[in-house]
């Protein structure tokens, strides 16, 4: 199996995931290790799997990766909003180009392709309330980021058709857990908390979104591997939906600090109001359950890891902080 991105959040947690319930797979990992990737992430499994530092539009290194393998998962992506609203020029060249790159090679050696995707694509549900995305909703991105996410996307669709590459797509939702970069809500709330700084809420903070943990993600992406229809795309999200405010003040219980004790800072642009996910039909189809679906108990995990491993986010803290201040948020 080969892993593209596998030194980011959600991809080194698939890595570990794998080699601990679907023992029959050897990994190969392709990464970049961009300000993202970590392969400290990996270190526990290094002797266990193939590291391989190197950029997913590189269509020669790809090509050779993906002939030596029989499925391809595909994490590798540029993956902060907020990044994409400074400069998109990354996400265009790895989102769009680099799955383009994964697609040419899939076709190539007919293998096998999940490509992991977001719920952003489908854009803002916004303020009335009601409805949930589901796999056939409309396309209508609003950042950068999401904008390049579906692009990948619909390159896979019409790859799907047109070629008949054997590929599933998965758009999930916000995930939480361990080895999540700073720059992300979760973990820069609670690294700012245990350094003794303020919690920073963008705008008022009513924006909703539905938080789902990093393994249960990694599952539902197994069982597509394994039983998904190829060419059609599955929902993954916990159900949990919350506002921004309301998961700060639930972090600020669990790290014994007074509720409110943060600070607004101003919005992100274009800001999303509320993502929320039909799951029935990988809940119906492939038996997919969460295994968080307590999101207090989830993030008490989470706090707890992020207390006890300050050695792999300290050194990335000051750099993305130091980002946030120029742009003012
Ligand atoms: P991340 O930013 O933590 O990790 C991305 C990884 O990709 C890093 O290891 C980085 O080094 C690598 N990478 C970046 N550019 C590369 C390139 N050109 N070539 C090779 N490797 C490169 O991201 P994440 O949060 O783990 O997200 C992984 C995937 O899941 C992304 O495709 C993202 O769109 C999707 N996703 C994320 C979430 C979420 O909540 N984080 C939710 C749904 C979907
Ligand atoms: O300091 C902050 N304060 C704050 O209020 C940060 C970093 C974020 N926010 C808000 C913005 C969002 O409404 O919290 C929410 C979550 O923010 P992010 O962690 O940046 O996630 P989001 O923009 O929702 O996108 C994430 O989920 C979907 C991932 O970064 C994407 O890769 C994924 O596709």
């Amino acid at each position: 199996m080969l892993v593209t991105g596998g030194a980011g959040f959600i991809g080194a947690n698939f890595v570990h995931h794998t080699l601990r319930h679907h023992p029959r797979y050897r990994v190969r990992v392709l990464d970049a290790l961009t300000y993202a990737g970590d392969e400290r992430a990996l270190a526990p499994v290094a002797g266990r799997i193939e590291f391989v530092r190197g950029d997913v539009c590189d269509a020669r290194l790809v090509d050779e990766l993906v002939a030596a393998s029989d499925v391809v998962v595909h994490f590798a992506a540029e993956s902060h909003v907020d990044n994409s609203l400074d400069d998109p020029s990354p996400f265009v060249r790895t989102n769009v180009q680099g799955t383009f790159t994964v697609l040419e090679a899939v076709r190539r050696h007919d293998r096998r392709l999940h490509h992991v995707s977001t719920d952003e694509v489908f854009g803002d549900l916004g303020a009335d309330g009601g409805g949930r995305f589901t796999e056939t909703s409309r396309y209508d991105p609003s950042s950068p980021y999401s904008a390049t996410k579906a692009a990948s996307d619909l390159l896979v669709r019409a790859w799907v058709r047109s070629y008949g590459v054997r590929a599933t797509v998965s758009n999930c939702a916000n995930n939480y857990g361990p080895f999540q970069h700073v720059e992300k809500f979760v973990p820069r709330q609670v690294t700012n908390l245990l350094l003794g700084r303020p919690a920073k809420l963008f705008g008022t903070g009513e924006n909703v979104r539905e938080w789902t943990h990093v393994d249960d993600h990694n599952a539902a992406v197994h069982l597509i591997l394994d039983r998904g229809r190829i060419g059609e795309s599955y929902l993954i999200g916990s159900g949990g939906e919350r506002s921004n405010r309301e998961v700060l003040d639930l972090l600020l219980e669990l790290m014994d600090r007074p509720p409110g004790s943060y600070e607004h800072v101003p919005d992100r642009p274009g800001h999303d109001l509320r993502y929320a996910a039909d799951c029935t039909k990988l809940r119906t189809e492939l038996g997919w359950r969460p295994r968080f679906p307590d999101l207090r108990a989830g993030l008490a995990e989470t706090v707890a890891w992020y207390r006890d491993n300050e050695w792999w986010w300290k050194p990335a803290k000051e750099r993305t902080e130091e980002r946030y201040r120029r742009l003012g948020r």
